[in-house]
């Protein structure tokens, strides 16, 4: 079986390649861009703009693979009634989810603000999750849409790592997909965080699973 290059040992990969699929959290103007909701609550959004380039380069390697690819988006509904009140009030911050922005409503589905970044915007063949929690597993049909689909090893990317990126890749780990975080292709407002996530996750033996390199995962998928 071959093997990608991670730790805490090597990532092995599916016989069947279409069983491995990319996913991209939450790549949007609201965690961003200014005066989206990363912003709102007191972020220093410009740290996330570093994975783009990174990001786009695997994703380009997908595609050239016609590998599938799932996309997320943290969202809600514009009446708020995927909200909770609890979700919605905690930070204390001026602008708050459904509150009007510079892009539009914060975190709501639709807005400018809540599109994914021009960079990665998803393809027509490509699926996009909706989600209204952190988990991308949560209140959608991510786990139906992998299974009909024989998916079985997930590449975990995007943003925050320790928020919405651990919190999938802990239920993705739960419901037994084989999860590699692509540690050059997430990042967090804060990189102490980012750090503790990446060796939590392969502690104990991987117990959330791997982490590695796009580029280690490019040279073995093309191998
Ligand atoms: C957050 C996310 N941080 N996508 N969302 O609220 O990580």
């Amino acid at each position: 079986m071959a093997e990608i290059p991670a730790l805490p040992y090597p990532y092995p990969l599916p016989t069947e390649q279409r069983a491995i699929a990319l996913i991209i959290i939450d790549m949007q103007r609201d965690f961003l861009e200014p005066g989206g909701f990363g912003d709102a609550l007191g972020n220093d959004v410009s740290r996330l703009q570093a994975i783009v380039p990174t990001l786009q380069t695997l994703l380009q390697g997908f595609r050239n693979q016609g590998l599938p690819v799932f996309h997320t988006m943290e969202c809600h509904q514009p009446d708020l009634s995927d909200c909770p009140v609890s979700k919605r009030d905690r930070g204390k911050s001026t602008l708050t989810i459904g509150d009007a922005g510079p892009m539009g409503r914060i975190l709501i589905r639709g807005e400018a603000g809540n599109d994914i970044i021009p960079e990665l915007a998803p393809l027509p063949n490509e699926f996009v999750i909706y989600k209204p929690g952190k988990g991308a597993f949560y209140n959608t049909p991510l786990q139906e849409q992998l299974q009909a689909q024989g998916i079985t090893h997930l590449i975990i990317t995007g943003v925050t790592t320790e928020v919405c990126v651990q919190t999938t890749m802990r239920e993705a780990n739960d419901r037994g997909y084989e999860c590699l975080l692509v540690e050059d292709c997430t990042e967090s407002y804060f990189p102490e965080f980012k750090q503790s996530t990446l060796e939590m996750v392969r502690a104990q033996g991987g117990i959330v699973g791997w982490t590695g390199t796009a580029a280690a995962l490019l040279a073995g998928l093309s191998a």
